[in-house]
């Protein structure tokens, strides 16, 4: 491997997705910093650069589903769709690349094997594949909350003799299925997406459903031109209204329980969320349908009764119908209909619940009790080591020594999920503990961007050397993260939302479960309180020698 000169800079920012983008950005040119940005793959694009599978599309409005920091942007840019499938939101954010000129500090095709912390420098040395040495005085974790594939558990997987195909990293040239058997593992969002697609194109499609999931339709639409044209007369207000509704896209507010009004009452109101699509139907209808076991029934209910509408064989309908789990408490799916798929002659749905995938075969799949799927394609829709998987993968250790898996082997700690104590200088963009999962992720982004920049310009002003939270503000994180979401239903589920799809990852909460209008006043409440919780110059080097550029 050749050796690269050593580089020196102020700020590595790695990723090239919605985070790494504009964190460069606002880092190089709002701020004036030396940033050298490293990404894994060819080129940007995050999850949207990956996740290219047939179906793959955005499930909250394009119209929020984009960034908000630059009016022109906004202005100038034109989504086709109501929701905007990955072709189009990946070169949205390669015309945001080339408008910003941001590749020019990226170094592509380039991930990071190790991070270290250097007391004495006060520097991160960060170190690639490719032989790069980087000295940073930040580091901007801009990795992504599910970008990181979950570990396949079946035995004899590279036994099986023919193409094998993962959702997250679907190949560039779309492979043909003309006449294939296809088998499919996982009926999460990825899954549920790629069904209708893949049926489509299959011979046949052998789907090999472990638990059903809730999913809404979509209702996907052309752009109305009409609809835009108000929405860029006013974005601004647009965005506002967003960023203060729960999930970040700006549905009208629910106001009353589920279980104060008649059954009439529910069936009009969630009739009329499933025909809005998306996620209307969970934030608009009631108030208490995250928090009450009864009023999260009746959504239930009325969602098993759409899908035995819709699906022909009651057997199979009952088999789509989820049971272990309260609506919404795991992440929603959206679906384009991926229920009618099971109506099709070439689809089987196996139950792989009673009957678990023994192994993959160079022919197929062999189930517990024998039964054996003869396959020519196999593809994996299993899902995501989600929230920590990225940052437990970079060899991080922080001060005195210490791995940042140690110091999360019981589950992720942080502060405001913005940084860990014992690691500083090192601002993680929506980790573990920040309000992402539920705030429409592009937003969310910004946000935590802006807060990381917001501290950093704070010490440069100040001639502050290092930053870290100090360990009772974040005990008291970990605690206010418990608490809200123990006081709803989402704990109860086998989520990634908890580390529960994982085996023997820590099942613990790695989110903030509440409005996002709330977590960015605590954030301001923080900064305007001094910086309440963050130590400054704790690890502070005995000398800190000047930036300089690469080489
Ligand atoms: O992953 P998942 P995903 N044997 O974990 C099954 C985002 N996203 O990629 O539930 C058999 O939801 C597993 O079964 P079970 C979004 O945030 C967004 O679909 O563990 N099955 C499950 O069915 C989403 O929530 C969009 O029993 C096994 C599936 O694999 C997140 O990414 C689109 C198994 C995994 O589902 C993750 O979604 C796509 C085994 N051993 C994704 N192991 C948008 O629309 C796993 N499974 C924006």
């Amino acid at each position: 491997m050749a050796q690269r000169p050593k580089a020196r800079c102020d700020v590595v920012v790695i990723g090239a997705g919605y985070s790494g983008l504009y964190a460069l950005h606002k880092l190089r040119d709002r701020m004036g910093l030396d940033v050298i940005g490293l990404e894994a793959a060819a080129d940007v694009g995050g999850t949207w650069y990956w996740n290219r599978y047939p179906g793959a599309r955005c499930d909250i409005e394009s119209i929020h589903y984009s960034y908000s920091f630059d009016e022109q942007l906004q202005l100038d840019w034109s989504w086709s769709e109501r929701y905007s499938a990955q072709p189009e939101i990946l070169a949205y954010l390669n015309h945001v690349a080339d408008r910003f000129d941001l590749r020019r500090n990226y170094r592509f095709g380039t991930r990071v094997t190790s991070m270290e912390w250097d007391d004495d420098a006060g520097r991160w040395r960060v170190d690639t594949d490719d032989g790069d040495e980087i000295a940073a005085r930040f580091v901007v974790a801009g990795t992504g909350n599910v970008s990181i594939p979950k570990e396949p558990e079946f035995a004899g997987l590279e036994s099986f003799a023919g193409p094998m195909y993962a959702t997250h990293a679907w190949p560039h040239s779309e492979p043909d299925l003309t006449g294939q058997r296809v088998g499919i593992i996982g009926t999460g969002a990825s899954g549920i997406q790629a069904i209708p697609k893949l049926a489509e194109r299959a011979g046949h499609l052998t789907v090999f459903q472990r638990t059903p999931n809730f999913a809404t339709p979509l209702r996907n639409r052309p752009s109305d031109p009409e609809e835009v044209a108000a929405t860029k007369a006013n974005y601004s207000a647009v965005r506002a209204a967003a960023r203060n509704s729960f999930l970040g896209v700006p549905y009208a507010r629910a106001e009353h329980s589920a279980l104060e009004v008649t059954p009439e009452h529910r069936r009009q109101t969630y009739d009329r969320g499933w025909r809005t699509g998306g996620f209307a139907i969970l934030v608009e209808s009631y108030t208490d349908l995250l928090v009450d076991e009864q009023a999260n029934d009746t959504v239930a209910e009325y969602t098993r009764e759409r899908i035995r509408e819709r699906v022909t064989d009651p057997a199979v309908a009952e088999l789509l119908c989820p049971d272990d789990h309260a609506f919404g408490t795991k992440r929603l799916p959206m679906e384009t209909g991926y229920y009618e798929t099971f109506n099709r002659d070439n689809v089987t749905l196996v139950d792989v619940k009673p009957n678990p995938i023994e192994a993959v075969t160079p022919t197929g799949l062999r189930l517990t009790d024998g039964t054996e799927y003869e396959l020519d394609v196999l593809v994996l829709a299993t899902g995501f080591d989600a929230f920590t998987g990225a940052l437990t993968r970079m060899g991080i250790v922080g001060r005195d020594g210490q791995k940042l898996n140690d110091v999360w082997a019981a589950g992720p700690v942080s502060y405001l999920g913005l940084m860990t104590n014992g690691f500083p200088n090192l601002f993680t963009i929506t980790g573990p503990g920040a309000a992402v999962a539920l705030y429409n992720n592009p937003l969310a982004i910004e946000d935590h961007v802006d807060l990381a920049t917001t501290v950093l310009q704070h010490m440069l002003d100040n001639g502050h050397e290092t930053i870290e939270p100090d360990a009772q503000a974040q005990a008291a994180w970990r605690e206010e993260l418990n608490q809200r979401a123990h006081a709803t239903l989402f704990p109860r589920a086998n989520s990634w939302y908890m580390g529960a799809n994982i085996p023997g990852k820590p099942r613990v909460v790695m989110m903030y479960v509440g409005a996002a209008a709330e977590y960015r006043a605590t954030c301001a409440d923080v900064v305007d309180d001094d910086y309440r919780g963050f130590d400054f110059n704790r690890a502070a080097p005995s000398r800190t020698p000047p930036c300089s550029s690469r080489g």
